[in-house]
């Protein structure tokens, strides 16, 4: 059977269940507002629905209900391999189920069959304007640029769709999508900091493996860390700013490509998918500041001077989670069997024993913890990719996979428009003073 039709045969009690809980349950109440929370960016407020993956503040992210090293263990991979295959981590974010090694496959040959990107997107990325202009603009670009292609678009313009068939057609440019980002990527990646043109994709690699092949970047460990890194990025529940953008612009009835083009433009945030450029180039320069690996004593002083300048301490902290984010963990466990002796590494590792304490007794950040992007850059580093612009697209790649499968799962129940309601600062006080 295969991934779209297995989703056929889920999609209806899914949708009854959904429909069922305004029915059943429509007035009651699962959460309270508070001021703060109006007035700080609605933090926490449980008011979005996924079943994607969830994240706990001290367990963090579980996808489908498994933990990183739970998805990691689970998942088939093809012979030799250490990382699994992203297709089969699409079809568990899709479907809830661990696929076989079959299902995996099936859905790398349906990428591959969607894989070849056509000559406007990269004219489009060409025009882009002088050479300075980042990548993620170049990359978002790319994404916008495929919209003209949306199998939703058109269907929905031509009538011809019921609202009960939306997903399959959110399903197939999700495909599409996903199928092509990579070689956008590699492209961008290729044209913008060697002036030449990606690797043409390898038939028998698969997509996350492909994309180090189109990079040109022949180390077969970056194969397997290129796997990792889609799939650890790949989704962080519906709150964080893409993901919620993309939600939102697709409650709309956009299609994916305007949804993922929107979620791009919230991940390219300082605060959020930036913060893993901002960070190596925070290491780098602690370690030019040092001449080398600094002590932790150094360090301390270093983060002491970013917070006193006014600055944020890029990957640490997060708006959810309130212990080491596994997915840093993760990585810090691949640098350890891959690259234990890299400076930069070490660097890492000193920064993970001196930054907690000082943001600690600095007392504003919630969680003084290392976030996924503490430690992305570095292993990008050691492979060859130093270009440190370029990591958010990277990013871009792996959250896609978490977004596209939930706006067709939005679509495949009927979540409607999003429409949350302000009131002004008048309205507030009032509010705040009759609660009293
Ligand atoms: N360095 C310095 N100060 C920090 C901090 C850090 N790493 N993390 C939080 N703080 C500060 C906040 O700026 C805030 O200060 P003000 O009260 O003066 O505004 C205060 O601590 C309270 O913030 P918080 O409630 O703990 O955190 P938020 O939910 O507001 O913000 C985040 C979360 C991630 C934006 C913040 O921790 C941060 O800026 N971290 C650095 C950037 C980063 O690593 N971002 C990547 C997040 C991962 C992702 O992309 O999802």
């Amino acid at each position: 059977m295969t991934l779209k039709e297995k989703l056929a045969q889920k999609v209806p009690a899914a949708r009854e269940r959904y429909r069922a809980l305004s029915k059943q349950y429509g007035d009651k109440v699962i959460d309270k507002v508070t001021v703060a929370q109006v007035a700080g960016g609605m933090r926490s407020i449980k008011s979005l629905l996924t079943d994607i993956s969830y994240l706990d503040p001290n367990e963090g992210i579980r996808f489908r209900g498994y933990t990183i090293p739970e998805t990691l263990e689970k998942l088939p991979r093809r012979a030799g391999a250490e990382i699994p295959l992203v297709g089969g981590f699409y079809h568990l974010l899709f479907t809830g189920d661990v696929p076989t090694l079959a299902e995996a496959e099936a859905v790398e040959a349906d990428w591959r069959g969607r894989w070849t990107v056509p000559q406007y997107v990269y004219d489009v990325i060409e025009g882009a304007g002088p050479k300075d202009t980042h990548p993620m603009t170049l990359f978002t670009l790319g994404v916008l640029a495929m919209q003209r292609e949306s199998i939703f678009a058109r269907r929905y313009a031509e009538k011809t769709m019921k609202r009960e068939d939306y997903w399959e057609a959110m399903y197939e440019d999700s495909m599409t999508m996903v199928a092509r980002l990579p070689a956008i990527a590699a492209y961008v990646y290729r044209r913008k900091y060697h002036g030449d043109t990606p690797n043409a994709p390898d038939p028998n690699l698969d997509w996350g493996s492909n994309f180090a092949h189109m990079m040109k970047n022949p180390n077969p460990e970056y194969r397997e860390l290129m796997k990792l890194y889609f799939i650890l990025h790949s989704d962080h529940e519906s709150g964080n700013a893409s993901a919620h953008t993309a939600h939102l612009v697709a409650s709309t009835l956009s299609d994916v490509f305007y949804a993922w083009a929107g979620g791009l433009c919230a991940l390219a945030g300082p605060l959020h998918g930036l913060a893993n450029q901002e960070c190596l180039d925070w290491v780098m320069k602690v370690m030019k500041h040092f001449n080398g690996v600094p002590t932790k004593d150094q360090i301390e002083k270093f983060a002491w001077d970013t917070l006193n300048s006014g600055n944020v301490i890029p990957g640490y902290g997060h708006a959810v989670l309130r212990k080491t984010d596994p997915r840093y963990t993760c990585q810090r466990e691949f640098a350890l069997k891959h690259c234990p002796d890299d400076p930069i590494f070490k660097t890492v590792s000193v920064v993970f024993e001196a930054v907690p304490p000082v943001l600690q007794a600095a007392g504003k950040a919630k969680n003084p913890w290392p976030n996924v992007d503490a430690h992305s850059g570095q292993l990008q580093y050691h492979y060859g990719v130093k270009e440190w612009d370029f990591y958010t697209v990277l990013f871009g790649i792996g959250r896609a996979l978490g977004i596209s499968a939930n706006v067709t799962w939005d679509r495949a129940v009927g979540q409607p428009i999003e429409r949350p309601k302000s009131i002004t600062t008048d309205m507030l006080e009032n509010l705040a003073k009759a609660a009293q």
